[in-house]
C-alpha cells in the first residue's frame, strides 16, 4: 500500500443553499481558504482548486503505479460523424450494477475498484477532502506528450444527473485547463427588438465566461452544480508539454 500525506484544509460546504439576495446570480467571485480556492462561476456553477492536494513524492508513487498497471487504451471514437482515435489514452472503473458509460460512440468495458487498490485510496481521499461528495465511478486519462489533449466539452452525460459533481486529480506533467461559458440563447422580445417579432440572438462571450487554471502535479479540481450544464471544459494540445499527465476523474454515476 502506499504511504500517503494530505494537505491539511478545512471542509468545505456544498453550494450555498441560502445565497445573497443582494448579488447578481451571474457574478463570479473567488474565494481562498487553507489551500482551497473556490470559484464561484454564477447562475449556481462552482469550481474548487487545490494545488497542493496530495504531496510531491506520493504523487510521483501513484503516477508511476498508473503508469505502469493500468490497462490503457487508445479507442476509436465518433465526434461529428467522424470516426477518430481518441487523442490520449483511456480507461475506465466503476462500480457494479450501475448504468454503462457511453461517450462519443464508444463503451469503455468497466473494470472493477478492486483491481486497483491505489486508486480505492485516492478515491478515500478525495472523499475526505470533500465532505458530502460521494463518487463510484472514474475516468482516467494519459496524455503521452503535447499533441494529446481533449477538445471542448461538457461532462453532461444523463447517468450522472443534472448536477455532476466531477473531481479530478492530475499527476506529471502540468497542462493548462480551460473552462469556458456555453453561449446562451436569449430570447430578444419585440420590443428591444424595433418591433420585429421575436428572434434568438446568441450572447457574446466576455472574459468572465473563461477560466484557465494550470493543473499540477497532486492538484484537485473539481466541478460542480450546473457547471456541466452550462460550461464546457478542454485540455488543449501544447507543444512544449512533452512529459506524460496522468488525470482521475471521479464521478457519481445516479
Ligand atoms: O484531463 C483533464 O484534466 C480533463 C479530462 C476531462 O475533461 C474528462 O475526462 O472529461
Amino acid at each position: 500500500m502506499l504511504k500517503l500525506k494530505t494537505t491539511e484544509r478545512e471542509p468545505t460546504n456544498h453550494l450555498d443553499p441560502d445565497p445573497d439576495p443582494n448579488q447578481d446570480p451571474e457574478e463570479s467571485t473567488v474565494e481562498k481558504t487553507n489551500g482551497m480556492t473556490v470559484i464561484d462561476l454564477g447562475n449556481g456553477s462552482q469550481v474548487l482548486y487545490t494545488p497542493k492536494f496530495l504531496s510531491y513524492q506520493n504523487s510521483w508513487d501513484y503516477f508511476h503505479y498508473l503508469d505502469k498497471n493500468i490497462p490503457w487504451t487508445r479507442p476509436t471514437v465518433c465526434v461529428f460523424g467522424r470516426s477518430c482515435i481518441q487523442p490520449r489514452d483511456t480507461c475506465y472503473v466503476a462500480s457494479e450494477g450501475f448504468p454503462d458509460l457511453v461517450y462519443s460512440g464508444y463503451q469503455p468495458h468497466a473494470y472493477s475498484w478492486d483491481e486497483f487498490p491505489p486508486l480505492k485510496e485516492i478515491l478515500d481521499l478525495v472523499h475526505k477532502a470533500l465532505p458530502g461528495s460521494k463518487f463510484n465511478s472514474l475516468l482516467l486519462n494519459r496524455y503521452k506528450g503535447g499533441n494529446d489533449h481533449v477538445g471542448w466539452h461538457a461532462d453532461d452525460e444523463k447517468l450522472y444527473g443534472p448536477t455532476p459533481e466531477i473531481a479530478s486529480v492530475s499527476f506529471g506533467c502540468e497542462r493548462d485547463f480551460f473552462l469556458k461559458k456555453k453561449p446562451s440563447k436569449t430570447t430578444v422580445h419585440a420590443k428591444e427588438n424595433g418591433g420585429d417579432p421575436p428572434s434568438k440572438r446568441t450572447k457574446k462571450n466576455n472574459d468572465s465566461d473563461q477560466r484557465s487554471f494550470v493543473l499540477k502535479h497532486g492538484s484537485l479540481l473539481v466541478m460542480r452544480g450546473y457547471t456541466q450544464r452550462d460550461w464546457v471544459h478542454s485540455v488543449p494540445k501544447r507543444v512544449k508539454a512533452a512529459a506524460v499527465r496522468i488525470n482521475l476523474t471521479f464521478r457519481l454515476i445516479c
